[in-house]
């Protein structure tokens, strides 16, 4: 059987609690030793206000870069692993606080609709704190049925964020 082909995937790490910096940093090592996978590039971090519950802290948020032969199914798993494994407790709000949160942003220019897995990841396009990340990474993105990097990030809200890295 022929080997599987390295495909991109772009995941979004997002952090409120416990020292953001650090969990973002953390699980970014984390990415990195993922089986079947390379590590591309980071984006600088930045901060950003809450989006859903304005009672919780700031947030620190990042992109990463990966080329996989893992399937978007196997990746999202082991993303939900790295979440467990650095402490992140679902107590079942959406849109509450967390040490670790790992979004599939975009994968190999797919279209996905599943249980448990949806991609491009819905908020894209509103989003500064994935724009902004993803655009200082790759700018000339397709999202597929929303857009270019690039554009979608100079359409949306500049208010509630900024670079500290
Ligand atoms: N899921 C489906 N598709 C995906 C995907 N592409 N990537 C499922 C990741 N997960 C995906 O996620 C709920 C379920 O989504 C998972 O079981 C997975 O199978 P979750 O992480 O348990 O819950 P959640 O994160 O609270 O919900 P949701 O709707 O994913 O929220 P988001 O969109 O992740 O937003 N404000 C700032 N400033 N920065 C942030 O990073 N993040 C959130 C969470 C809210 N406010 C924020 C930020
Ligand atoms: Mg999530």
């Amino acid at each position: 059987m022929p080997d599987r082909a390295w495909l991109p995937a772009h995941i979004g790490l997002g952090s409120n609690l416990d020292d953001p910096p650090s969990q973002v940093k953390a699980a970014i090592e984390r990415l990195g030793g993922l089986p079947d996978t390379l590590l591309v590039a980071v984006s600088p971090l930045y901060r950003s206000a809450p989006l859903g519950r304005a009672d919780q802290p700031f947030y620190v948020n990042a992109v990463a870069a990966l080329i996989t032969r893992l399937g978007a199914v196997d990746l999202l798993d082991l993303l939900i692993g790295i979440e467990t494994s650095m402490g992140r407790v679902r107590d079942g709000e959406r849109w509450g606080p967390r040490v670790l949160d790992l979004d599939l942003l975009v994968f190999a220019g797919q279209e996905l609709d599943q249980p448990g897995l949806r991609v491009p990841h819905p908020g894209i396009s509103s989003r500064n704190f994935v724009l902004y990340p993803l655009r200082d990474l790759a700018p000339d993105l397709w999202v597929p049925g929303q857009g270019r990097v690039a554009k979608l990030a100079a359409a949306c809200d500049r208010n509630g964020i900024e670079r500290i890295s």
